[in-house]
């Protein structure tokens, strides 16, 4: 059996951490049983970041790479039948999603302080004290760095929302008017963008970038899509 650790439920979504819940929903999307290990200790992941694996003995780290692992294991149910281009595709999207719209996102929940109100209490809050006083500011300050050091946290909030924007506004025309990035069926991508969507538009932080991806009528409705076809128990936190 596969143990999927990861953080627990947060900002009224299976979990706040888009590359956590984009390994469930892979999980889910591949018929994979699996059963969740809630945890915050990050020194025990592998690279000392969420989400990992243990199959079998077996420890993991990287969504990316523990689907690849998946794949070959047990079989690749959602892309084996996809084209070369449609790989690239993927891979594409998956770059536009994880390499740049998700820094706007951590932008907008660590440095705004709007952002910081909600995601402070709702990641920290049922931490005993006095950890809980000290571990959101550190936490805030390597955020703060990392963001400078990818280069998205020297622009202005303006600049970011508008990038942000840019990144949305693209993957709607990407989808167009298909179920699914990559057509009639989910793919592997789907879990990619479903999670990080999700991230956007189904947690209560009004941000530009959630404006514009809500004034796409395709990208909301393939939101609730893959919410309701893969979590038929809701988004709500177990
Ligand atoms: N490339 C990694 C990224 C994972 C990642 O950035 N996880 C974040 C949460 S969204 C994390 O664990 N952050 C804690 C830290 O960096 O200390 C993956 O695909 O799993």
């Amino acid at each position: 059996m596969i143990t999927l650790h990861q953080f627990p439920p947060a900002l009224g979504l299976p979990n706040a951490s888009p590359f956590c819940l984009k390994l469930e929903l892979y999980l889910r999307m591949a018929n994979l049983p699996y059963r969740n290990a809630y945890t915050l200790e990050l020194h025990k992941a592998p690279k000392g970041k969420l989400p990992w694996i243990d199959d079998g003995g077996v420890a993991l780290a990287d969504s990316g790479l523990i689907i690849d692992y998946l794949k070959r294991k047990y079989g690749d149910p959602l892309d084996g039948d996809l084209s070369p281009l449609q790989r690239a595709q993927g891979l594409a999207i998956t770059r536009l999603v994880e390499e740049h719209l998700y820094w706007t996102v951590l932008h907008d929940r660590w440095i705004s302080e709007a952002g910081w109100a909600l995601t402070g209490p709702g990641f920290f809050g049922g931490m005993p004290w006095p950890l809980r006083a000290i571990v959101p500011i550190v936490a805030r300050r390597g955020i703060r760095a990392e963001l400078r050091g990818h280069g998205m946290g020297r622009h202005t909030p303006e600049q970011i929302h508008a990038l942000g924007t840019a990144d949305v506004d693209a993957l709607a025309e990407l989808l167009g008017d298909q179920p699914y990035f990559l057509g009639a069926q989910a793919t592997s991508v789907d879990a990619v963008a479903g999670a990080f969507l999700a991230n956007i538009l189904m947690v209560p932080l009004e941000t530009p970038v959630k404006v514009a991806a809500a004034g796409h009528a395709n990208l909301v409705a393939y939101c609730r899509r893959v919410a309701q076809r893969y979590f038929p128990e809701g988004y709500s936190p177990r």
